[in-house]
């Protein structure tokens, strides 16, 4: 339907290398609620929460990462940094004791934006399985 066509366009135009509106959000021309930053990483709150914690972990430089699906050995690092700056996240928010990341790669697992990006969910009881 209409949105899985509009990933599909989204996907092919960050691979030709177009910006997605996270690049301004890391540029702050576009104000976000930043929660952790360092100088590879941003952690901000999503702007359409699915819960009481959901904040959202990227990379700063995009380097090819438009989705998980498309990392490389050579992104291992900047993996792991994301995956750690994610307890840093779950820590600052309080829900070190129970949190879930989600990272959705692509059109059919629901990928809206092209620049890759760990949700950080939290605050509430979570069900299993995801829909
Ligand atoms: P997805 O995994 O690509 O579907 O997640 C994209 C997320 O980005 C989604 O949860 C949106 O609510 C969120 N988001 C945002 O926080 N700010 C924005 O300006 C836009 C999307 I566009």
């Amino acid at each position: 339907h209409d949105e899985q066509a509009a990933a599909k366009a989204a996907a092919i135009d960050a691979d030709n290398g177009a910006p997605t509106i996270f690049d301004k959000i890391i540029s702050k021309e576009i104000p976000s609620t930043i929660v952790y930053e360092d100088d590879k990483v941003l952690a901000f709150k999503d702007v359409n929460p699915q819960a009481p914690v959901h904040v959202l972990v990227i990379p700063k430089f995009r380097d090819g990462l438009t989705q998980l699906g498309k990392a490389e050995q050579r992104h291992g690092e900047i993996l792991g940094q994301l995956l750690y700056a994610s307890r840093i996240v779950a820590e600052k928010e309080g829900i070190l004791e129970g949190f879930r990341v989600v990272i959705n790669s692509g059109p059919s697992a629901c990928q809206s934006v092209y620049h890759l990006h760990l949700h950080v969910l939290g605050g509430r009881q979570m069900q299993w399985p995801p829909g």
